[in-house]
């Protein structure tokens, strides 16, 4: 690793290290290590030719329901089969030694559970939830539905059911959303994590942050919409700065114990 990142992860380290409400954003770049594809990068085998944002609206589910179908039930399956990576691991035990902590996550996995994180905000929703779009009863999805052609309909109002994530043009879970808000109006310090800081408004997040004058430091091995406004970018995959820059938290956390 270079002297500038080194530097870079100590200086980031101190500050963390101090804080008493550090507050998380996390996007697809988190997941990437455990296998799970990122949305805004290429995309590989039988989905390469589909441009995501399409795919996740009301627009392209009512164009081919089926084709959306079948693109979530691959994605599950990509999902289920992943483990948590050590970035994963690193946040949830950042979480265990940091008096507040609030992860919130754009993504609709459940890899930040696995790895041990409790105080989770999805402001995404979940891709292994299910509920009709027309009538919004939740649905429970049977062995069958994973390799049907076309979504299961709803027995209430015969309408399509599709997968609890919030697509383009839909709103945010309010409850998520305003803690969400509230999180980055009160840490100390902001950490964005492997998202491009594209979408709205878990893309304003930093900035109510900055506002209130709360460090911003991002982990992320390409530049992102928000890395101008970032004090510090740690340029490099999650699955090893985090693991790092969690033992030189513990270190300066072990040296405050001693002090006190
Ligand atoms: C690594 C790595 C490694 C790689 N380690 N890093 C204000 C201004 C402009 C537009 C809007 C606005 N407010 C609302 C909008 C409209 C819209 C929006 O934001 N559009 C923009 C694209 C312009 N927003 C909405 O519609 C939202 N709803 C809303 O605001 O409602 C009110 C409203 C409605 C209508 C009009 C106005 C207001 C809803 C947004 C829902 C987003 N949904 C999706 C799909 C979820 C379901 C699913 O998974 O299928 O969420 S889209 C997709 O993008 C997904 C992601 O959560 C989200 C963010 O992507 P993310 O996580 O950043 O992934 P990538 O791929 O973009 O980036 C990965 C990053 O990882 C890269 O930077 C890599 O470098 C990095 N990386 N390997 C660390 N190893
Ligand atoms: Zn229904």
């Amino acid at each position: 690793m270079n002297e500038k990142l080194e530097r870079q992860i100590e200086t980031a380290a101190e500050i963390i290290a101090a804080a008493q409400h550090v507050a998380v954003l996390t996007g697809a770049g988190v997941s990437a290590e455990s296998g799970v594809g990122t949305f805004r990068d290429a995309q590989t085998g039988l989905w390469a030719r589909f441009d995501p944002q399409q795919l996740a609206s009301q627009e392209g589910f009512a164009a081919d329901p089926g084709r959306v179908w079948r693109w979530y039930m691959h994605r599950l399956d990509m999902v289920q089969r992943a483990r948590p990576n050590p970035g994963h691991v690193a946040l949830a035990a950042l979480e265990a030694m940091t008096p507040t902590f609030t992860l919130i996550t754009q993504n609709v996995d459940d890899l930040h559970e696995r790895a041990g994180s409790r105080n989770v905000l999805h402001l995404h929703g979940r891709i292994e939830r299910f509920h009709c779009n027309g009538c919004g009863l939740p649905y429970t999805l049977h062995p069958q539905d994973r390799d049907a052609p076309m979504p299961p309909t709803c027995t209430f109002c015969t309408d399509y059911v599709r997968p609890s994530v919030v697509w383009f043009g839909e709103l945010l879970p309010a409850h998520e959303l305003a803690e969400a808000q509230r999180a980055a109006g009160t840490c100390d310090v902001f950490l964005v994590i492997g998202t491009s800081g594209v979408v709205y408004p878990a893309a304003h997040l930093p900035r109510i942050a900055k506002r209130r004058a709360a460090p911003v430091i991002e982990v992320n091995p390409e530049e992102s919409a928000l890395s101008d406004m970032a004090d510090i970018w740690l340029s490099g995959p999650s699955g090893e700065l985090l693991p790092r820059l969690l033992e030189a938290i513990r270190l300066r956390r072990a040296g405050q114990a001693n002090v006190s």
